[in-house]
């Protein structure tokens, strides 16, 4: 059993899509162990995408993220880290398969509606930042 961190970002908050969202992820089988609506500090924005630190995007991407609230969720399931991701679709909406996540609901990338953790690290790192231990369901 594999636990995940997803996050609809602040564009799909803002279109109240994140109750759909949530759906689909439950309709999956996932089970959600985690869910809260946060507005994401600066600090919290630039490590949770410390790996994008010397990307020329990486200002526009911690201004977006932490412009509006979020919904951060932990998902637990066989293999949810990657069946998450394939829910989610290519990170350029333009480039995502019908059916997914991003090509249905977003058009440009750098607002995407949803970040999911990319592999098992990313996903204990994630986790970590946002639920503290009593936060998730056992
Ligand atoms: P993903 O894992 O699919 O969310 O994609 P990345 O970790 O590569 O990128 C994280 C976020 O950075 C994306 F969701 C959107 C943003 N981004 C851009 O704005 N421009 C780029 O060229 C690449 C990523």
């Amino acid at each position: 059993m594999e636990r995940t961190f997803a996050m609809v970002k602040p564009d799909g908050v803002r279109r109240g899509l994140s109750g759909v969202i949530l759906d689909r992820f439950i309709r999956k089988g996932y089970r959600v162990v985690g869910l809260k609506q946060l507005v994401i500090s600066r600090e919290l924005a630039e490590q949770h995408y410390a790996e994008h630190r010397e990307r020329p995007f990486f200002g526009e991407l911690v201004e977006f993220i932490t412009s509006g609230p979020v919904v951060a969720m932990a998902l637990e399931g066989e293999g949810a880290i990657a069946g998450l991701r394939t829910m989610m679709g290519a990170t350029n909406p333009k480039d995502a398969t019908p059916g997914t996540i991003r090509a249905d609901f977003a058009t440009t990338i750098g607002e995407n509606i949803i970040h999911g953790s990319a592999n098992a690290d990313d996903a204990a790192r994630e986790l970590g930042l946002f639920f503290s231990d009593a936060e998730l369901l056992k």
